[in-house]
């Protein structure tokens, strides 16, 4: 019999109903971090999961999509479907070329598995370093995946809170692929832009040139709250004007693990403008960077 998985109790859905954004997206715009979620039990959330959603599927992510402008979309394997990738892979399959995924492995992956994977739009892997959505991973295992899914083109996603960024400098700087950092490392918005914690990030993006940053979630980073999330725009405005060519936008649909509040996702797309003021970094920011990473081939 198929289990029913019920969603944790204090979980919270994402927003039923949108505002439509004030900003207009430019032509071909990429919501270059989004995640589905089941729906289960077509799609089961792994047996090691961490939290149980609701459901939020491709059809649901797509129709997001067209409301707010978007053309594609970048599909970030969520740890509540652990290596399970099937669910990421089949919303991918069912865009077509209009979406891209992030995969999460293991060390025992065969190129049989990357390579089908690849062809259905998957261009690199996760590796999460968040203690209370994972189990820890020996940096060496990390390491053989890397070396496993770099033949391919593939890059690596890394999501790690600000304060472990210290100890995983020496790994990060050994990676041997492009690199991309989910929100900024997680600042703690608090110690403000200037403070060493944020500036050892800056540093990192400024010695390494393989190293990008998604300058999102605002609506995870931020304590004043919405709908403006003041105190977050100095810090992805900072992220953009350094590395113009090296920054990624996304709504992280369905917004997994939100307790304060759930984001309005029409208010996150108006947050754009504030953080990447011309058309210039517009255009780079949601158009130009992710198809040159996600798209090229
Ligand atoms: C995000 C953030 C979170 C969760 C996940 O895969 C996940 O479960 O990424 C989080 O809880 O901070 O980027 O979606």
């Amino acid at each position: 019999m198929t289990e029913v998985q019920v969603k944790d109790a204090d979980w919270l859905d994402f927003h039923p109903n949108p505002s439509k954004p004030a900003f207009t997206l430019p032509e071909g715009a990429v919501d270059a971090h989004c995640h589905v979620f089941g729906p289960s039990p077509e799609f089961p959330f792994a047996p090691e999961r961490k939290y149980t959603p609701c459901n939020a599927g491709k059809d649901e992510l797509y129709k997001l999509r067209d409301y707010l402008g978007f053309s594609r979309n970048v599909i970030v394997q969520a740890t509540c479907h652990g290596k399970d990738n099937r669910a990421m892979v089949d919303a991918c399959r069912t865009a077509g070329d209009l979406a891209r995924g992030i995969a999460s492995v293991g060390p025992d992956i065969t190129e049989d598995e990357i390579r089908e994977m690849d062809a259905a739009g998957v261009r690199g892997v996760r590796f999460n370093f968040v203690k209370r959505l994972v189990d820890a991973t020996p940096k060496e295992v990390f390491l053989s995946i890397a070396e496993k899914i770099k033949p391919f083109g593939w890059h690596i996603v890394v999501y790690f809170e600000a304060q472990d960024l210290e100890e995983l400098v020496p790994f990060l700087e050994q990676l041997p692929t492009v690199i991309v950092v989910d929100h900024m490392g997680r600042p703690d918005v608090e110690k403000g832009v200037d403070h060493p914690d944020f500036q050892r990030f800056l540093d990192l993006m400024a010695r390494n040139e393989n190293i990008w940053s998604k300058v999102t979630c605002p609506e995870r980073l931020s304590k004043v709250g919405p709908d403006t999330y003041d105190d977050v725009v100095p810090f992805a405005k900072k992220v953009v004007e350094m590395f113009p060519d090296r920054v990624l936008w996304g709504t992280d649909w369905p917004h997994p693990n939100m307790k304060s509040h759930m984001p309005d996702d029409g208010k996150l797309v108006d947050f754009i403008p504030r953080i990447a003021p011309t058309a210039e970094e517009q255009q780079k920011l949601l158009v130009d960077n992710p198809m040159r990473l996600y798209w090229a081939r």
